[in-house]
């Protein structure tokens, strides 16, 4: 196995811990929901109905999942509660799979677009320049260099947090003054990707201005300079989520979606929350694909959403 082995052994370590109170608290829930059954009947799904609503999955997609597992049991006739776990996850995995191609490989680039140019958006709060840090972390690991822009001027601390990161992770960024004009900073940080041949740009934005309308006419004269120096530009516009603010999380991508376009989600801090089984329900209900999943302050604890391993981690005990 190697350093291959351990690696992705890691990677299931880290995800199992930062899942941990999510796991706990759905499996306690299951635990109740099938208490004294020996078959799923009717009881048992109006209990699992209960169980996956409380656990942030969302109503449209719990009655799915439901739906999925009725049409099951209608089919074998007869189902053993120690069956339930595994047709349960077998289900969720295949709802998630029918609108949605398949899970990213893995951290990294399409090498036709150079830079490939990320703008990173989101409210106040939800991650948006942690998620860069971690993800300018892992391009650096595959191989890429990359350029960070501090496009977020409206506090002085939003600008000195990004430069401890590229600090941090040892790669260049492109500021300027508090104050001064987003788009003009991602102008020049996108000239400067372009002089370094550099692979990547991330951009970190401003989660709170004045006003909505006024966010909003930000990051599209931002995305128009972009576009001025380097064609295509932004190739990703990745929406960060709090996943630990449950069904909000649900609101605020809902609103941003509409107003801006938006390619890629990322959905943070599921450590430290029970609300975990949100990043089922964005995934079924969004059109646009959950890309990584935030499970912890470090460096290291950004990963790849990847369906099937989420939900095997969700639903196991241990
Ligand atoms: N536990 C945990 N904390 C996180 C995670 N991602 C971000 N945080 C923390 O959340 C807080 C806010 O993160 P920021 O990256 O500053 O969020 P932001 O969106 O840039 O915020 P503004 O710049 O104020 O709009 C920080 O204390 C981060 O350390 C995560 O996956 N897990
Ligand atoms: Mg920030």
């Amino acid at each position: 196995m190697g350093i291959f082995g351990s690696f992705t052994r890691n990677k299931k370590e880290n995800l199992d811990k930062g899942l941990s109170k999510t796991k706990e608290s759905v499996f306690k829930k299951l635990g109740r929901a099938v208490v004294g059954k020996s078959k799923v009947d009717d009881e048992v799904l109006d209990n699992l109905e209960e169980v996956l609503i409380t656990s942030d999955v969302g109503v449209d997609t719990t009655l799915k999942i439901i739906e999925r597992i009725e049409a099951r049991v209608a089919r074998d006739k007869y189902m053993g509660i120690d069956e339930l776990n595994s047709i349960l996850k077998e289900e969720i995995v295949a709802l998630l799979d029918e609108n949605n191609s398949g899970d990213v490989s893995d951290f990294d680039i399409p090498e036709t677009e150079k830079p490939y140019v990320i703008m990173v958006v989101g409210v106040n709060g939800v991650g948006k320049t942690t998620t860069i840090g971690k993800l300018a972390y892992q391009f650096k690991q595959a191989g890429k260099s990359v350029v960070l822009g501090a496009s977020d001027t409206f506090r002085a601390a939003a600008i000195e947090q990004l430069e401890i990161w590229a600090q941090r992770v040892d790669v260049p960024l492109v500021k300027q003054k508090m104050g001064s004009d987003p788009a003009s900073v991602a102008y020049d940080a996108l000239s400067s990707a372009k002089a370094q041949n550099a692979d990547v740009v991330i951009i970190d934005t401003a989660g709170r201005l004045h006003n909505k309308v006024n966010l909003m006419n930000e990051l599209s004269k931002i995305k128009k300079v972009m576009a001025r120096i380097v064609p295509g530009a932004p190739h990703e516009v990745l929406l960060i989520l709090d996943g630990s603010t449950g069904q909000n999380a649900f609101e605020q991508a809902k609103q941003f979606t509409k107003a801006t376009e938006v390619t890629a989600l990322a959905l943070t801090k599921l450590d430290g929350t029970a609300k975990g089984g949100v990043v089922i329900g964005i995934s079924d209900q969004f059109k646009i694909p959950v890309k990584y999943i935030g499970i912890g302050e470090k460096m290291e604890h950004l990963q790849i959403f990847r369906r099937r391993e989420f939900v095997e981690s969700l639903f196991s005990e241990d």
